[in-house]
């Protein structure tokens, strides 16, 4: 196994926990705060404003199983990276498109990524997802972990995952687990 670590932030976390949990060759998702300096972030500060990480997915994957660009493709397809600080009704810098590397090689095939999503006209506005290096991450509370497996019949998850889950399943169905 050649296990990579890589973190995304694209809305709220219940959304890409939920759809990146679902990718064959993707270990462990933990939804978590990165992104800021402020420490010992909590989702009512994280969530609220008063502190400056955003929401976010850490992903450990299996190179040999899945490559980094179809995670990419996946994370591109279940979220609008041209939303500046804000998914949807979700609004505030917490939500921001972001991508933090763990490696020079991911930033390479990142950046790669994303101007061929630019050059292919792919979205209609510009790609606003912010790049850098992760400083640290830190774990979010208990019972934001796997909240769209545990909360199914909740609204959020009915009206914003649900559709995304069914947009993955469709664009992605020889790339899921069984
Ligand atoms: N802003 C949403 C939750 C987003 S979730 C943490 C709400 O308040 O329901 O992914």
């Amino acid at each position: 196994m050649s296990q990579q670590t890589i973190i995304l932030g694209g809305g709220g976390f219940w959304c890409i926990e939920a759809t990146m949990q679902l990718l064959r060759g993707v270990v462990r998702v933990t939804s978590g705060y990165a992104g800021g300096v402020s420490e010992n972030p909590s989702y009512a500060r994280v969530a609220y404003g008063t502190a400056d990480h955003a929401e976010v997915v850490e992903v450990i994957f299996d190179s040999e199983v899945i490559a980094l660009e179809t995670i990419l493709s996946a994370f591109f397809t279940v979220h609008d990276p041209t939303q500046l600080n804000r998914q949807g009704n979700d609004v505030g810098p917490q939500y921001r498109s972001m991508i933090l590397y763990t490696t020079d090689q991911q930033r390479i095939g990142i950046e790669k990524y994303i101007q061929e999503l630019e050059g292919a006209n792919t979205f209609h506005d510009p790609i606003v997802t912010e790049v850098k290096p992760l400083v640290q991450f830190f774990p979010a509370e208990k019972e934001h972990q796997n909240y769209y497996q545990n909360n199914r019949g909740q609204g959020y998850c009915q009206v914003i995952i649900d559709p995304k889950i069914a947009q993955l399943r469709s664009h992605f169905s020889a790339y899921l687990k069984k």
